[in-house]
């Protein structure tokens, strides 16, 4: 698939920090220290609805891991998926009585128009699980020849016994990974499975679904975490960097993918640090598709909202936290915007080389945005009380905020 254009990053003035980050693998902060190529994979979405605020604020923390690196001269491998067949999205076209292709590509393509708008860099491979099912299928054979999977009925199961470390992703107990899996596309109920946390890897060809050509599996369709090992693999191979995602990946998803992916390769680990964002929620709950309590990026944009605003209202939120989206969270990004645009729009102003620095130490810091954000506040206050003499000042606050918060003033 196509992703989205990038928007230009200015290089600035010495040169940016080491990221440390908290690795939810090791429950602590890890400092992140890729090779001269940073390797990062960050589950993408589900295209049965538009992008909402929630998935913007996931995609936003990525997007400022990466803007660390570039500081750092890095390059970057980024590969992003986009899970275009599951059952939500059969379930919604289903419910529209539309059919379920037309569905994704919609929202993917709404999806690329959002992440475009607000500054997101995009993926060098971006990648759908319709088009990632001939690389599926063969890995799938692969830990059914090794014993690590098993067929129930026709579906082939991952056995979480097969790896060593599984659990060390999410650290969770067996009793929370049991409700968690329930809850989030796992089935621990069905009878005859091995361990009932078992995920599956190939589902056998429904009636009335979509299917593919699974070799010695049968007809069939992928399976969920399979999909996103299968995308790393080919594009970052073992080790990478950082794997990233909201927090409700960590279980069952990223910690069955990292399982995969050991179990295939005898390697460890999948991922270098196991990254998630908090959960943006909107009237007390959790903003999610299946619930309907959502706000659009597109919608906001449709009735005028200037992105770097909505983009200024992510940055507001330090993005482990969970946090409520208000009517109030974006009137204070519009009207610190306002403010940042007059600041630097004036010819001159106060010194702005510490700012830089502060702007990095911030963001390096467990992508501390807010603090980068007071840091910025500081110096448009200074500037809008007396003002100063430096001439090129204005142009370095405004480089600095776009190339490492993704705000164009
Ligand atoms: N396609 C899979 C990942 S392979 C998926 O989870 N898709 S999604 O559309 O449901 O979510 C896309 C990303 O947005 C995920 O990282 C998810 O954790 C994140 N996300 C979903 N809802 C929220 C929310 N309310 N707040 C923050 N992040 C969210
Ligand atoms: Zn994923």
């Amino acid at each position: 698939m196509h992703a989205w254009p990038a928007s230009d990053v200015p290089a600035l003035p010495g040169k940016g920090r080491d990221l440390r980050i908290h690795d939810t693998a090791t429950g602590g902060p890890v400092t992140v220290d890729p090779g001269p190529v940073a390797r990062i994979y960050v589950c993408g979405i589900t295209p049965y609805d538009a992008t909402h605020i929630g998935h913007a604020a996931t995609y936003n923390a990525f997007d400022l891991v990466q803007r660390v690196w570039l500081d750092t001269k890095r390059q970057i491998q980024y590969v992003q998926n986009v899970t275009d067949i599951d059952d939500p999205l059969l379930e919604r076209a289903a419910r529209d009585g539309e059919d379920w292709t037309g569905l994704a590509e919609r929202e993917t393509a709404l999806f690329r128009e959002d992440m475009t708008a607000l500054r997101m860099l995009p993926p060098q491979h971006y990648i759908g699980a319709v088009e990632a099912i001939p690389g599926i299928v063969p890995l799938v054979e692969r830990l059914c020849e090794s014993g690590a999977a098993y067929v129930l009925d026709g579906d082939v199961y991952f056995s979480v016994e097969a790896d060593p470390h599984f659990g060390e992703v999410s650290g969770l107990d067996a009793e929370a990974m049991r409700l968690l899996s329930a809850e989030r596309g796992g089935d621990p109920e069905r009878p005859g499975k091995k361990n009932p946390l078992d995920p599956m890897l190939w589902m056998a060809a429904r009636e009335g679904e979509p299917d593919w050509d699974g070799g010695s599996l049968g007809r069939g369709r992928p399976g969920w975490h399979i999909e996103c090992v299968a995308i790393a693999l080919d594009h970052l191979g073992m080790g990478f960097d950082v794997q990233g995602g909201g927090s409700d990946l960590a279980f069952p998803h990223h910690e069955m993918g990292a399982s995969h992916a050991q179990a295939l390769t005898g390697e460890y680990p999948f991922a270098k640090a196991y990254v998630h964002a908090g959960m943006v929620a909107l009237d007390g709950a959790k903003m999610s598709k299946s619930k309907g309590n959502l706000v659009f990026v597109s919608a906001l944009r449709r009735a005028g909202v200037d992105p770097a605003a909505i983009r200024l209202s992510l940055l507001a939120h330090h993005y482990r936290a969970d946090w409520e989206w208000t009517d109030q969270v974006l009137d204070e990004a519009v009207a610190r915007l306002a403010r940042w645009r007059a600041a630097v729009s004036r010819p001159d102003g106060p010194a702005a080389q510490d700012l830089v620095e502060e702007v990095r130490e911030a963001l390096s810091n467990d992508l501390d945005a807010p603090a980068a954000l007071a840091a910025v506040d500081r110096w448009a206050a200074l500037q809008e009380s007396t003002g100063g003499t430096d001439e090129g000042a204005p142009g370095v606050v405004s480089r600095t905020v776009d190339a490492l918060l993704g705000v164009a003033l």
